[in-house]
């Protein structure tokens, strides 16, 4: 037995519970956790059973408080914490995951491929175990395999395609004809900036003539009978056009026009998967990925699980949500630029305070930005913090442009011991929660440790 088979028959199990069992949900906020949550949310109204869903960004021991339900369901997190649930529920708990942690209990059933003995990270998502586990509860929730491809997405488990059960996954919603797959330039940003930008900074793929002039990349679009932007309305500025409203006819010109340049190098195109029954917004997986996330990341968990169960009105809500967060992210970003010098910095080193200016869940993203961007030199370890409640305080760290060997979350874990914190994350990334109160004397032995290194 494979681990789909085993997911599947803990479903199947599952419908042995009575209609009137009392279930509660709680997911991860993130792509995967949401689309985790739409899965089963719909295989068991699919069923007739009554619940109720909570979505968090950890799982601390504020979520694990008041669990009196008969069953309650941890998706795409609870896997590092079976003890902590075994004790906090008062019936019987079913984790669905797929991160590392430790075997079922008398009274938490774990269904996760690292239980099974089956250690590799991308095999599968939250969203693709709570899916197997619904199918064994009706197989016309096949139905919903394209939303636990989303899932995959979102959690960046797609590297040149697909593998072992997300492959099984993506094969399951080709045959219903929910997916399709097609190939397009690898350029970054391609579905979320306009394409003469996409094109001027294309610096992952460099294009002779084009890749950092905006001249050539117009020249390159007016050769090919390309219009770059919108006409313009009223003498207003025209707005620039993106990849996606090229019509398949321009697509393939400039598709094959760069892959010419490139001397025909296969390396230079990535999959691309296609819902076609979506809105326009929705049909990209990316792009649909980005928008749950970005819901997620505002708090509008209502109106990310309606998106991902074909309510209308909140799909509208969600596509409006991905601009409000790009906003937001904008806003935080000019900030910090505009105000770069009031910061503690020195060599090697930036630390940015943005008290109550971000949304917690923010606080990372940003440091990541700030990390990609040309604002600071390679090499240069970017630090923000932001407020996560009144009482404590998120911190993030980052590298800026991806250097490695900063082990990051060994440095952050030195700092934070003392103030009884712990840092999670790895060489690149890392992050931290630490009592506000400790915030000054947090900013001064971290700047100890990074002048140190
Ligand atoms: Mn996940």
């Amino acid at each position: 037995m494979d681990f789909a088979q085993h997911a599947q028959e803990a479903g199947k199990q599952f419908l042995e519970t009575d209609k009137a069992t009392s279930i509660k949900i709680i997911s991860h906020f993130d792509t995967d956790g949401l689309c985790a949550c739409a899965i089963l949310e719909r295989a068991l109204e699919k069923e007739g059973y009554n619940f109720t869903s909570q979505q968090v960004p950890h799982l601390d021991n504020e979520a694990l408080v008041d669990l009196d339900e008969d069953i309650v369901f941890f998706l795409d997190l609870g896997a590092n914490k079976i003890e902590e649930i075994s004790k906090a529920v008062k019936g019987k708990a079913i984790v669905l995951d797929h991160h590392e942690g430790t075997a079922s209990t008398d009274n938490v059933e774990h269904i996760n491929p690292h239980v099974f003995d089956e250690h590799t990270s991308n095999i599968i998502s939250g969203a693709g175990v709570t899916y197997f586990f619904t199918l064994g509860m009706n197989s016309d929730n096949r139905s919903l395999a394209k939303i636990a491809l989303l899932g995959a997405v979102g959690d960046s488990q797609e590297r040149d395609g697909f593998i072992e059960y997300n492959d099984m996954i993506l094969k399951h919603a080709l045959v219903q004809k929910r997916v399709s797959i097609g190939k397009r330039l690898r350029l970054y940003g391609i579905n979320s900036r306009p394409l003469l930008k996409v094109l001027e900074y294309s610096t992952d793929v460099e294009i002779p003539g084009v890749t950092g002039s905006e001249q050539g990349a117009k020249q390159l679009l007016r050769d090919l009978n390309i219009f770059y932007s919108f006409k313009s309305r009223n003498g207003e500025r025209p707005r620039l056009k993106k990849y996606y409203h090229l019509r398949d006819d321009e697509k393939e010109r400039l598709n094959e026009h760069i892959m010419e340049l490139k001397g025909n190098d296969e390396s230079i195109l990535a999959n691309e998967y296609t819902f076609p029954d979506e809105r326009r917004e929705l049909k990209d997986i990316r792009e649909y990925a980005t928008i749950i996330n970005a819901c997620g990341r505002l708090g509008e968990y209502e109106t990310a699980l309606g998106c991902l169960k074909g309510d209308e009105e909140a799909q509208d809500k969600a596509v409006m949500n991905l601009r409000v967060y790009k906003n937001m992210l904008h806003e935080a970003i000019t900030y910090v630029k505009e105000q770069k010098e009031s910061f503690l910095q020195g060599e090697g080193y930036i630390i940015i305070d943005l008290e109550h200016m971000v949304r917690p869940s923010m606080v990372g993203i940003i440091a990541s930005m700030l990390a990609r961007n040309k604002e600071f030199p390679e090499g240069i370890i970017v630090s923000t913090l932001g407020r996560q409640n009144d009482e404590e305080t998120k911190v993030s760290l980052r590298v800026s442009r991806d250097v490695k060997d900063k082990k990051l979350q060994e440095l952050l874990g030195t700092v934070v011991t003392p103030f009884g914190a712990d840092a999670g994350g790895h060489d690149n990334a890392a992050g931290a929660i630490i009592k506000t109160a400790d915030k000054e004397a947090f900013i001064s032995s971290l700047k100890d440790a990074l002048e140190a290194k």
